[in-house]
């Protein structure tokens, strides 16, 4: 019973490179978390109205794309139904009659359908 292993593991640093990695994913999701919370922090208050009133939990337009064209949502990047619904004082039912991405498509009608109401492409 002689054997005698030898420590390659301790030389490699197993536990070692695992320590790093974990410390480079908690900086990482820090970081993701700093990016994403402050340009999100006005939004999901009239989404979450949006999806109550129009039943668009879970679904595509359960999303900052539907005010906003970009996922990084600011009031600098509102897309036509956006701007509009804020013109309105945050008024749902004072744009449903509006078309207000010009695509022939009333908002609520696209709404109901699941089509962007601020993306003239989608309708
Ligand atoms: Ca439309």
């Amino acid at each position: 019973m002689g054997e005698r292993q030898p420590r390659a593991a301790g030389r490699l640093g197993g536990p070692g490179v695992l320590g790093v990695i974990a410390v480079l994913s908690a900086v990482i999701s820090a970081i993701g978390f700093a990016v994403v919370s402050p340009t999100a922090s006005s939004l999901p208050e009239y989404l979450s109205q949006f999806n109550e009133k129009y039943g668009t939990s879970g679904g595509k337009l359960d999303s900052c794309m539907t005010c906003h064209q970009s996922q990084a949502a600011s009031k600098d990047n509102l897309n036509p139904y956006g701007t509009d619904f804020g013109g309105a004082n945050h008024d749902f039912a004072a744009v449903e009659g509006k078309d207000s991405d010009g695509d022939g498509v009333t908002n609520l009608d696209e709404i109901k359908k699941g089509t962007f109401p601020g993306d003239p492409a989608d309708k």
